[in-house]
């Protein structure tokens, strides 16, 4: 005779088998031809907004030299990261809405690896310590004062990230103190940036000192795997910049990269993860969310909610500016 248990549960499967659709039902599986990359088109680097052009730069010089793609990730997001007129990323960076410049930044290698600091104060380069996290701890993500403390450990140096510039900026916002995040915030938001080198092998990097004016604590997609960045080195990469929180809410790298693992291009994976965030989030008007993806052939996506997200593209030994398409389209 069958248990009241036994009975729920299948008759639970039967009535969820008849409303859930399989996820990947209509896309191809990756084939080995699929995965194969084309070696006139590697190495290459890509990366998120403007900022993203002597970024890229910075990791080709890696990449041109036969270098890795964690490296070249690794030197290039440095760029933004140190430049005060970049003020969405490292020094310079907008504060808080109490004054402080708080970081996330975290880096991804071919092997699956991967490091994150969040909430890190004090510290030029966020990035260089996320890749610490990663080589050096069995840890994946360290936070706040004890992502500091291990960041001192290692040698890096304490300094004031927060500049003349950004102070203003805060004093001017703090006079209404409302919190309304720019859509497209003067073209450099989070970089993000994906590079695959000589060897076919893939690694990216995100930084970011987040939301201006969020609150204090507040951490957003970029040092969370899945969400700001994620690599397979089988399938490809994806990076995301904007509004943290709808990038969450959907896991939205981890989600371009599985799309493309069961058989999207990267520009198909990417416009169905933002359709994603448009379905599934009834605010998305609001906020800007942009995605970029490679795959192991080096092919290149991008798809974002609103017109104004672009990301520069090196490769061919050339560094170009490219507009991404959008789901809304003014
Ligand atoms: C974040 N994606 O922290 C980052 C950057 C950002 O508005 O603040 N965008 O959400």
């Amino acid at each position: 005779m069958i248990s009241r248990r036994k009975f729920i549960a299948a008759s639970s499967a039967v009535a969820l088998g008849a409303i859930v659709k399989p996820v990947f039902a209509n896309v191809k599986s990756l084939t080995k031809e699929d995965s194969q990359v084309k070696k006139e088109m590697i190495p290459m680097v890509i990366s998120t907004w403007n900022h993203g052009i002597p970024a890229n730069e910075a990791a080709w010089k890696v990449l041109e030299t036969g270098g890795n793609s964690l490296d070249a990730v690794e030197q290039g997001v440095q760029i933004p990261e140190a430049d005060p007129n970049v003020m969405s990323v490292g020094y310079g960076g907008f504060p808080d809405r109490d004054g402080h410049v708080t970081l996330d930044a975290c880096i991804m290698n071919k092997d699956g690896d991967c490091g994150s600091v969040s909430f890190l104060q004090h510290i030029k380069h966020p990035i260089a310590v996320a890749r610490k996290v990663m080589e050096e701890t069995p840890h994946v993500m360290l936070s706040g004062e004890g992502a500091l403390q291990f960041a001192l450990e290692q040698g890096f140096v304490k300094e004031n990230l927060l500049t003349d510039q950004a102070k203003k900026a805060w004093e001017e916002w703090k006079v209404n103190s409302k919190y309304l995040p720019k859509i497209n915030a003067e073209n450099h938001d989070t970089i993000g940036m994906l590079a695959i080198d000589e060897a076919g092998d893939i690694a990216g990097a995100c930084t970011t000192s987040g939301a201006a004016y969020k609150y204090h604590g507040r951490v957003g997609d970029s040092p969370i795997i899945g969400a700001g960045l994620y690599i397979d080195n089988e399938v490809g990469g994806a990076v995301a910049t904007g509004q943290g929180e709808l990038v969450m809410k959907t896991l939205g790298t981890f989600l371009v990269v599985e799309l493309m693992r069961n058989g999207m291009n990267p520009q198909e994976a990417c416009k169905e993860a933002v359709k994603r965030i448009v379905t599934k989030l009834k605010n998305y008007k609001e906020f800007q969310v942009g995605y970029l993806a490679i795959n192991k052939s080096a092919e290149v996506g991008s798809y974002c909610i609103h017109p104004g997200f672009n990301y520069a593209l090196y490769q061919n030994d050339k560094n170009t500016l490219i507009d991404s398409d959008s789901y809304l389209k003014s």
